[in-house]
């Protein structure tokens, strides 16, 4: 690419020459951006700037907290709290959604996040990032509430997540593929690196936390008993594994490079449909991975068709190159 494009400008030619975006998406997007910079510093610092380890506090998932869980939460909720883009916020970090204050002009949009994913990998330095999810508030009623919330996850307008890994990346959706942005620090800018990013169908490497293997459903064990067959199994060939802990790392593989990821249901916890959460982790990331060409499922249904019944709610992931995607789906169908 031979002129920079920044993210400002892809915004801005997105919202003039195809009409994907109105203003208020741009700015929200921009103003997500710029907090995802300052969190960007933040993480760099590490120990340097006092933020890491635990803040002695447990979130509503009863999660322990750590320091820069907290100070991502901050950052995202007041960089955005005052532009007049949004109606409300929520977080995997907060019990309750976040009602824009009455003295900030009130806008059309929702705004989900997992301001800091991975958090088991912050105080060992390895790629963690910030998940975001845009919703449009439905039409009508005057305030807002949780239940405005509770859209299936195809009702998205934007989505995506930051990466704070070797490199500070930004990888978006507004339904028209996927672009990734790579933060420039001299300039201070994200600049366009790729655009219509693709996941091969195929793949031969999987992302799965194998040390829970004993807990697994019968369809998840087939599929990767298959796997670890390698050359001699039904699969007819040789399967890597890669399991890095931040989901957002694993998914920058898979739209990197392929790959199939999956956090499934299993009996450690019955009850709980599986680890990750629907609406700020499974649906900006499946509708990511859709975008790009590959497929996301529980097992049995389109993430993205699934209709949330609470702000929190749990979820089976499988997602990443379609053909291995579909092939997990099948042996789910076959039981
Ligand atoms: P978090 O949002 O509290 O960081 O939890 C989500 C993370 C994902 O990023 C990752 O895929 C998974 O939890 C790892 O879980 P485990 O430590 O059980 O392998
Ligand atoms: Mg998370």
């Amino acid at each position: 690419m031979s002129q920079k494009i920044s993210l400002t400008r892809y915004l801005v030619e997105q919202q003039r020459v195809d009409g994907h975006i109105p203003s208020q998406l741009r700015l929200l997007i921009e103003v997500v951006a710029r907090a995802c910079k300052s969190v960007s510093q933040a993480v760099n610092k590490g120990a340097l700037g006092g933020v890491l380890g635990t803040a002695g506090s447990e979130n509503v998932q009863g999660e322990v907290q750590k320091k820069l869980d907290i100070i991502a939460n901050e950052v995202l909720i007041e960089a955005n709290e005052w532009g007049g883009h949004l109606a409300a916020m929520a977080s995997e970090e907060m019990d309750s959604i976040y009602v824009v204050p009455n003295r900030y002009p009130q806008g059309e949009y929702l705004l989900l996040f997992d301001p800091l994913d991975g958090s088991s990998n912050i105080d060992v330095n390895v790629s963690i990032g910030t998940i975001f999810s845009v919703l449009k508030k439905p039409a009508g009623e005057a305030g807002v509430q949780e239940k405005d919330f509770l859209q299936a996850g195809k009702c998205q307008v934007a989505a995506g997540y930051c990466i704070y890994g070797p490199q500070t990346t930004l990888v978006l959706t507004v339904g028209d593929g996927v672009a990734m942005f790579t933060l420039d620090r001299e300039q201070g800018s994200f600049v366009l690196v790729q655009e219509h990013m693709k996941i091969p169908e195929d793949t031969k490497e999987f992302a799965i936390n194998m040390s829970n293997m004993r807990h697994w459903d019968a369809p998840v064990k087939r599929y990767i008993d298959e796997c670890l067959a390698g050359a001699e199994g039904p699969r007819g060939k040789d399967f890597n594994m890669r399991w890095i802990a931040s989901m957002v790392a694993d998914v920058h593989r898979i739209l990197t490079r392929g790959g199939v990821f999956m956090y499934p249901w299993d009996r450690r916890e019955p009850n709980k449909p599986g680890k990750l959460r629907l609406m700020y982790e499974a649906n900006p990331m499946g509708w990511l991975v859709e975008q790009a060409g590959g497929a996301a499922t529980n097992g049995k249904q389109r993430i993205l068709d699934i209709q949330p019944e609470k702000l929190h709610e749990r979820v089976s992931v499988i997602l990443g190159s379609r053909n291995e995607v579909e092939r997990v789906a099948s042996y789910h169908s076959a039981v």
